[in-house]
């Protein structure tokens, strides 16, 4: 299968992210895309191609026109503020939680960060904007190759996606790549795309932009929001609203879980997508339900992951994957293409 990759991935180099009160280094790094494209290449598995210019519209189907612009301008912004600001990346300190108004923008750059974002652990650099809007362009590109009749192509994007809303960045994620990819194949014509999220982290931005769609079905994998990130969403009981109703689906797994129940929450998934019908599958890969990954709880072995991707194959159906989490970093390339290789194998 193609890749679609850009390495204007690594202007988005994060220094520090706030953890336990305190600034420790980013887990969300540049050599995790190198590694996974390292491996690609090692194990010869097809093409690897840099997307040239795209049209933006889908962007804004996706996210609101006043958070895009945000982003876009937000670290020119922030060393206006002061020059010495070059040398450190932005992080938001205030956040308007109930009782508050997100209707006015305030002027007040602190202010917009927090009126944009929901946690202390994505930090905003000078590249960040151009990293994102280069992903998207990738996940684009990896749309438009199944619509040109491949089977399967790979979005090798970073910074993330799916924790991104329509108007707010936060886990690490600024532009919803899973999910542009998703609407890419809506505006050609596809009736019904699902989305199916593996990453360890629930996918809480794709499944908030779909929430009230009934032509998008998402589906996640993911620990328990009871202790895990994102905390806030991806509860069993999640199952969209308006027309969307019944067109979401969580499916929380317990902290410890290893591979024989994992799998199993993935055939419940497939299922449920199955019965959606839909003419294409976008998946966010995470690989942070990885055993050794610093950051998740799950204990998936590399070589699991081939049989992930066989798992993914046996639906038959045209699929977009859409590089997500996974911060074991040496590993992180082998088990991302172990994935892709079981599927081409089984497809
Ligand atoms: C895309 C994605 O996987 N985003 C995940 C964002 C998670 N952010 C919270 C990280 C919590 C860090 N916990 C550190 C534990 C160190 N032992
Ligand atoms: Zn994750």
């Amino acid at each position: 299968m193609r890749t679609l990759y850009n390495d204007q991935h690594t202007l988005h180099h994060g220094k520090l992210e706030m953890f336990r009160g305190e600034l420790v280094p980013c887990f969300e790094v540049p050599a995790r895309a190198d590694f996974v494209l390292q491996e690609l290449k090692r194990r010869g598995l097809g093409a690897i191609e840099t997307p040239g210019t795209f049209d933006e519209a889908v962007i804004a189907r996706v996210h609101a026109p006043r958070y895009v612009d945000f982003l876009r301008g937000a670290w020119a912004e922030w060393v206006a503020l002061d020059p010495a600001n070059a040398g450190r990346d932005a992080f938001p300190s205030y956040w308007p939680i109930r009782t508050f108004r997100s209707d006015v923008l305030p002027a007040s750059f602190a202010a917009r960060m927090g009126l944009f974002s929901y946690d202390a652990g994505s930090p905003l650099t000078s590249g960040t904007w151009a990293a994102a809007h280069a992903g998207a362009g990738c996940a684009i590109a990896a749309a438009q190759r199944l619509l040109a009749g491949d089977r399967a192509a790979f979005a090798l994007t970073r910074p993330p996606g799916h924790h991104a809303g329509a108007d707010f960045f936060g886990g690490y994620c600024f532009l919803n790549n899973a999910a542009i990819a998703a609407q890419t194949l809506r505006d050609a014509g596809m009736a019904r795309v699902a989305v199916l999220d593996i990453d360890y982290h629930h996918g809480n931005g794709t499944q908030a932009i779909f929430w009230e769609r009934a032509d998008v079905h998402f589906t996640s994998l993911h620990g328990d929001p009871h202790t895990e990130y994102p905390y806030y969403l991806g509860y069993a009981d999640e199952q969209g609203a308006g027309a969307g109703l019944g067109c979401n689906r969580n499916l929380p797994l317990p902290r410890g879980t290893g591979f024989a129940a994992w799998r199993e929450a993935l055939a419940t998934a497939l299922q449920g997508i199955a019965a959606f019908r839909p003419d294409a599958l976008v998946v966010s890969l995470g690989l942070d339900t990885f055993a050794d990954d610093p950051i998740a709880g799950f204990t998936l072995q590399s070589a699991d992951y081939l049989a992930v991707g066989e798992d993914l194959a046996r639906t038959g159906l045209p699929t977009v994957f859409v590089f997500e989490g996974g911060y074991a970093v040496a590993e992180v390339g082998v088990n991302a293409v172990n994935v892709l290789e079981g599927f081409e194998q089984a497809a």
